[in-house]
């Protein structure tokens, strides 16, 4: 029988990162990816020796991908757990005050990084069959808007919807897909988004926030559900947090 073996965008940070100790620490072998080629390779050092494989790999560019899931060995094949969870969010401010850039950064990082690395990552989880997963990582932004969540919220509901759209596409293959909705989590999102590393810190005073070791948890309690389980979809929030009501606009 085959090692069972997680696969994670955004494993430099955050998520990612607490979701490769999780696992790694449980048994499971770890394919750490992202673009911060020295934390990966900080990440690959702490943990049980031969249980990490790393490889560098931008979402943004299909050609990294591609050559990051030719690259693998075949010890980490075939692939049990996809974790899509790479991405980020960069800006606050509502239109028309944004930069193009920063939406077309979200685009290619939030939806496109992820199609093109589950297109290319589904044979290696049939390969596994049934027990195999897909976890892909939206947010409650893609659910709730809010003023300057623009382009990041709705890239967000793409991936619950895309979530959807590849659990119909892989009917009959085993493979299970989730959206994994967190709320406000403590991570280094804060300081990507605003570009203020302070800001990531007194953002979070005071509200008790997710933390990244949270929703690792919950990556773990989806992957190791029986195999005819499929949860769909599962927002969190911290309790700190609740569902905004929508705004009146009094004269
Ligand atoms: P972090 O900023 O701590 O981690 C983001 C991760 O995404 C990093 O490992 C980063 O790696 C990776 N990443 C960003 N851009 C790229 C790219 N072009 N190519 C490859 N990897 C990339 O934030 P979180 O852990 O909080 O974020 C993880 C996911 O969770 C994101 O999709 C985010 O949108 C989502 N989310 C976050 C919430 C929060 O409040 N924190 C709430 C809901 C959802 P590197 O820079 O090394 O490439
Ligand atoms: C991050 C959650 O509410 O900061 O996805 O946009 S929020």
């Amino acid at each position: 029988m085959h090692k069972k073996t997680i696969f994670i965008t955004g494993a430099t940070s955050g998520f990612g990162a607490a979701t490769a100790r999780l696992f790694a620490h449980n048994g499971w072998q770890v394919i750490a990816t992202g673009r911060r080629v020295e934390r990966l390779e900080a990440l690959r050092d702490e943990l049980p020796a031969g249980m990490v494989h790393i490889a560098a790999m931008d979402l943004t560019d299909r050609d990294s991908i591609i050559a990051a899931i030719k690259g693998l060995p075949d010890a980490f094949k075939p692939v049990t757990c996809l974790f899509n969870n790479g991405g980020l969010a960069l800006g606050t401010k509502p239109m028309p005050d944004i930069k193009v850039d920063d939406w077309r950064v979200m685009v290619e990082t939030n939806i496109m990084g992820l199609i093109h690395t589950s297109q290319e990552m589904i044979p290696l989880l049939k390969a596994t069959g049934p027990g195999a997963s897909i976890i892909n990582v939206g947010s409650i932004a893609g659910r709730f808007a809010y003023p300057g969540g623009n382009v990041y919220g709705a890239s967000k509901a793409f991936v619950r919807q895309f979530s959807y759209e590849m659990r119909c596409d892989l009917e009959g293959t085993g493979i299970r897909v989730t959206s994994l909705e967190p709320g406000m989590a403590k991570s280094e999102f804060t300081a990507v988004r605003t570009g203020d590393a302070k800001l990531n810190e007194t953002f979070y005073e005071g509200a008790e926030p997710i933390l990244p070791e949270d929703i690792a948890n919950t990556v773990w309690f989806l992957a190791t559900q029986p195999d005819h389980i499929n949860i769909n979809s599962i927002e969190i929030m911290p309790v700190s947090q609740v569902p905004a009501v929508p705004k009146i606009l009094r004269k």
